[in-house]
């Protein structure tokens, strides 16, 4: 199964991530080389910028500490050898001096290693005020990103995108975490910390990059059977192609089926087909401009412009190769998957759905995808 390449490709994508970690362990530090996905020695973003400043500072108190020590212990062993000393060392108890130094050095270490740690979240935690906000809800097994500042011209609602979030690069992103079932965690290596997404809770904190790319983003909290196939991704744009990028979407309506097929493909995800014996794509998709309005799975306002398939899991032609095996029954391609199966539509009826959902697209200047490298 396509799945098990695709769970092998994730694992050797994260293992350039333990390198750097190990590599940081050691002292040696790490930056991303070119290709590698998830790192979190991105020095592109400022927040992973700043740990880093934080751990260098700590990894050097500690080598330094260690060669201390490794000293003092190889000196005290040479310095007092059975061969040289027959008689036991003189013994003494309670010396003033050397208690002080015992528990006052320890404590002078402790305090700078707190006021470094103060220092970086003193910086890294407060949302900037020309921060842009994002809302982010994780649900098994897919994210929603949704845009509050970007309202949709002539409607109700604001942008929103389903497992692709697209952001400015040289801006603090403000993501306010939640979930709609279980505790899920939104983590993009490349571009700051992780934040676990929970039920009934809001939190916020800040990603950013300075270089425009797209990003591997991950479901980082046990969730399920597909929580490995919890993915998303990031793709950093430069300020004015993101501009168009919102203000596309925030025009959207989607184009009237140009196609017979894609008629059918329309008149399936709206009023469904009693042969399917399942509900109408409609009742949990959104497809802006259209009566599709469902919240229960990703919206697919403009999927046909979107490059992924599965949250995240398959990519360009591996992507199209997989909507009508997906559309058929999602299970037997993503354990767990919580989309009903359409095993009773007809291979032309599963293809017209496909041509539909391609034809929703937004004018080629606000695509996002090919714009930028994939890092
Ligand atoms: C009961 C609700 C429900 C219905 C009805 C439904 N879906 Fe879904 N759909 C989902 C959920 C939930 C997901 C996310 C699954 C995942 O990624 O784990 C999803 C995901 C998808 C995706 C993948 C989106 C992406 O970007 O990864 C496609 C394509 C899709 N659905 C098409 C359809 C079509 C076509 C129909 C109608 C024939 C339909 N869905 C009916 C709930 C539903
Ligand atoms: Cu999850």
């Amino acid at each position: 199964m396509k799945l098990n390449t695709q769970t092998h490709h994730i694992v050797s994508r994260l293992l350039p991530l333990s390198a750097v970690s190990t590599g940081a362990a050691l002292g040696l530090g790490g930056v991303a080389s070119a290709g590698q996905l998830l790192s979190i020695g991105d020095f592109n973003s400022s927040y992973n910028r700043n740990i880093w400043y934080m751990s260098i500072a700590v990894i050097v108190m500690a080598i330094l500490i260690f060669i201390g020590v490794s000293y003092a212990l190889f000196y005290t062993v040479n310095k007092f050898r059975e061969d040289r000393h027959t008689a036991e060392p003189d013994q003494f108890h309670g010396n003033n001096r050397l208690e002080t130094l015992l528990i006052g050095v320890p404590v002078v270490i402790v305090t700078i290693i707190t006021i470094l740690a103060a220092h970086t979240m003193a910086i890294v935690n407060p949302t900037p005020k020309d921060a842009l906000h994002v809302n982010v809800t994780g649900a098994q097994f897919w994210w929603a990103f949704e845009y509050p500042e970007s309202k949709l011209s002539g409607g109700t609602g604001t942008v929103v995108n389903g497992n692709e979030l697209v952001i400015p690069t040289g801006r603090q992103v403000a993501i306010t975490v939640t979930a709609k079932d279980v505790i899920h965690a939104f983590w993009a290596p490349n571009l700051g910390g992780q934040r676990d997404a929970i039920p009934g809770s809001k939190k916020t904190f800040q990603i950013d990059t300075d270089r425009p790319g797209v990003y591997q983003g991950n479901c980082s909290v046990l969730c399920g059977a597909s929580h490995a196939n919890m993915r998303f991704k990031v793709v950093a744009l430069p300020p004015a192609q993101y501009d168009a990028f919102i203000s596309a979407a925030q025009a959207y309506k989607a184009p009237a089926p140009a196609t017979p097929n894609a008629q059918n493909g329309y008149s399936i995800f709206m009023q469904g087909k009693a042969s399917a014996a399942a509900a109408p794509c409609a009742s949990c998709h959104r497809i802006q401009g259209t009566p599709a309005a469902g919240q229960v799975g990703p919206d697919m306002s403009y999927f046909g412009s979107r490059n992924t398939l599965g949250a995240g899991i398959w990519e360009g032609k591996e992507r199209e190769a997989h909507i009508q095996p997906w559309i058929k029954n999602c299970k037997a391609l993503k354990p767990g998957c919580l989309m009903p199966a359409y095993e009773k539509l007809s291979d032309q009826d599963l293809s017209d759905l496909k041509a539909y959902l391609l034809s929703l697209k937004l004018p080629d200047a606000a695509a996002y995808w090919g714009k930028v490298p994939v890092r």
